[in-house]
């Protein structure tokens, strides 16, 4: 019978962990883990449409368990299913004000890394079926196992992260993510309930056509930000001008189509945010690993994101980010402000 060849994301996990001679399978049981909590996730995140549909009474879902708003029910999911790996320390969540530890669990205070992550990005897109996203980064403590976890452990800059990924819950689900070693995605296959490899050491062009940003906030951007946009939607065909704007409102799958076509995703600082909307530890440096290991760049306007260093777990930071050349030329066009 023809069949096609299938990696799943737990060989091609266990495939790279052969390559790395000092590899001890902590980190291939925590990236494990992560894809375990994502396909629990996703199915949730598609079931909960339905629920919508059939119009579950009451805070009682059909199997009697406490109705959960869907991104507090993302956020426990991960935060279980990385207690389970032992092999993680600590975590910080979008959804939490304080890091997350289990100091009274001698099993995961050996755990030797620390997650950032963002469980669910863009939910309030989920009510009118736009795809979302889980954003997740990951960095080698900085305290000794064994001991509680520390703020320091957080506070590294994103070019110390040993991986970063995310999943876009769409029209297909997919896990994308890096360890230093390029961009590889993974694809659901509901019928078998694995993550398979689709995409091999993906690479996002150095120019794109199209620039993703909220203009509603125009008037309050900064001007080379607003020179920018303009020169997107100059007429000039030799640099395939105007390019073609296109905002999702949902970071990862404007990120994801970006990645795949070419592209820029930009979230200025405005009025309302005047340090960016989006956040350093958790959404900022896992994209911006991942956009530079696809051969793309991402800054905050004027420094390079993953030499920044965080100064607090919720930070705020400018995001422009995608194809090297776009990036560049808003860059220049910021430095003229001077
Ligand atoms: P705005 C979702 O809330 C999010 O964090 C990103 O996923 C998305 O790109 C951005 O905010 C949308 O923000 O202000 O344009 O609605």
């Amino acid at each position: 019978m023809q069949g096609y060849t299938v990696k799943t994301l737990t060989q091609f996990i266990i495939e790279q962990q052969a390559s790395i001679p000092y590899a001890t399978g902590e980190f291939s049981r925590l990236l494990y883990h992560i894809g375990v909590a994502a396909k629990i996730v996703n199915k949730k995140v598609n079931k909960a449409g339905l629920v919508d549909i059939l119009g579950e009474a009451g805070h009682v879902n059909v199997q009697g368990e406490a109705q959960k708003k869907l991104d507090l029910m993302a956020n426990w999911q991960f935060i279980q299913s990385l207690r389970n790996s032992r092999e993680c320390c600590g975590i910080a969540s979008e959804e939490d004000q304080e890091v997350i530890t289990w100091d009274d669990d001698q099993l995961t205070r050996d755990g030797n890394y620390v997650v950032c992550m963002d469980p669910l990005d863009g939910s309030s897109n989920i009510d009118v079926n736009v795809s979302i996203g889980t954003i997740f980064g990951i960095y080698r403590r900085i305290s000794p196992r064994g001991e509680r976890v520390t703020m320091d452990d957080f506070m590294q800059p994103g070019h110390k992260q040993v991986a970063a990924g995310y999943v876009i819950y769409g029209s297909s689900t997919m896990l994308v993510y890096t360890a230093g070693n390029g961009v590889f995605g993974f694809t659901l296959d509901p019928s078998i309930g694995e993550f398979c490899l689709s995409n091999f050491l993906i690479k996002t062009p150095a120019e794109g056509r199209i620039y993703s940003v909220n203009e509603g906030n125009f008037e309050h951007f900064p001007q080379g930000v607003k020179d920018y946009i303009r020169y997107c939607q100059g007429v000039d065909k030799p640099t395939g001008r105007p390019y073609s704007t296109r905002y999702i409102g949902s970071l990862v799958a404007d990120f994801h189509r970006n990645l795949l076509k070419g592209g820029i995703y930009m979230y200025p600082p405005t009025a309302a945010a005047p340090n960016g909307k989006l956040r350093l530890l958790y959404e900022c440096n896992p994209i911006a690993f991942i956009a530079e290991q696809a051969g793309g760049r991402a800054s905050n306007g004027a420094e390079r994101i993953l030499d920044i260093q965080p100064e607090s777990i919720h930070q705020r930071m400018p995001f422009y980010v995608g194809s090297a050349h776009m990036v560049q030329k808003v860059e220049e066009l910021l430095s003229h402000e001077g």
